[in-house]
């Protein structure tokens, strides 16, 4: 049985029309697939860990060839949540992430990276950018990302812009656009409370926007790539014991780590 089957994917646990939806624009609204007393509880630990981590938050991304936006200045960054706590399990064994990022990128997939962003007060604009080093033909996915809204998102507080149906266009936008950072006359804005998770494909172009108010607008990115593909952040080195203890072997094969846990 494989792993995404035993964390209960089915070919039913995104509908069609959700399935039409996300290849056509290339992203999807999965609905609030957390609570808010359950989000409260995950930003009291992401508030900790950055309190604990302070300087080195983030560094995980630094040593990963791999990562596009290893450190920002508009943004507080956690990586490797993975092994930080229960809390995050959550986020890469959720049935219907996994039912999108796998609509995507085909069955063989595995985590890339569990990471925190946040966009700071009166920053967090990004480019238009793809999480990809080169443009794909249509069809030709290698990564796919889910977005854990953590506040509601609004057109104020810097919400993600993804440019719908960019997944198609084989390019990248900083080689056709006369300015990535610029709104784009076809963006969609990530509007959505607080718990909602997107799916995006990491193909399409997408960025964050300026965050226009006095608070953080906190998110968790649970970034998957075809198991083909090296991780962003590579689990056979970070992987902690006690991880491995809790998790089940399917959970533990979607961290890519195959021969660790049957
Ligand atoms: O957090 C967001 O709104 C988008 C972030 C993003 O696209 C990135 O960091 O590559």
């Amino acid at each position: 049985m494989d792993a995404l089957y035993q964390l209960n994917v089915r070919e039913d646990t995104l509908t069609e029309a959700e399935k039409n939806f996300l290849d056509e624009k290339g992203y999807l609204n999965l609905g609030q697939l957390l609570s808010k007393a359950h989000v409260e509880k995950i930003n009291e630990k992401l508030y900790w860990l950055m309190s604990l981590e302070g300087d080195k938050a983030g560094s995980e991304l630094l040593d990963s060839p791999y990562i596009r936006h290893p450190k920002e200045a508009g943004a507080d960054r956690l990586a490797d949540l993975v092994n930080k706590g229960e809390i995050f399990d959550i986020f890469y064994t959720h049935p219907r992430v996994l039912a999108g990022i796998s609509h995507v990128l085909g069955k063989s997939i595995k985590l890339s990276s569990l990471n925190y962003r946040a966009a700071k007060p009166g920053m967090g604009l990004q480019k238009l950018h793809v999480d990809w080093h080169e443009a794909v033909a249509p069809g030709q996915y290698t990564v796919c990302n889910s977005i854990w809204l953590l506040d509601d998102f609004s057109k104020k507080n810097g919400a993600t812009r993804i440019v719908p149906g960019s997944h198609h266009s084989g390019a990248l936008p900083q080689d056709v656009l006369s300015n990535p950072e610029a709104p784009h006359p076809d963006e969609v804005i990530i509007e959505a409370q607080a718990g909602s998770v997107f799916i995006f494909n990491s193909h399409g172009w997408h960025g964050g926007t300026t965050n226009q108010t006095e608070r953080s607008r906190r998110s968790i990115h649970s970034y998957f790539c075809r198991s083909d593909q090296p991780q962003q952040v590579d689990q056979s080195r970070y992987i902690k014991d006690e991880t491995l203890q809790r998790l089940s072997p399917a959970a533990v094969k979607i961290l890519g780590l195959v021969d660790k846990k049957s």
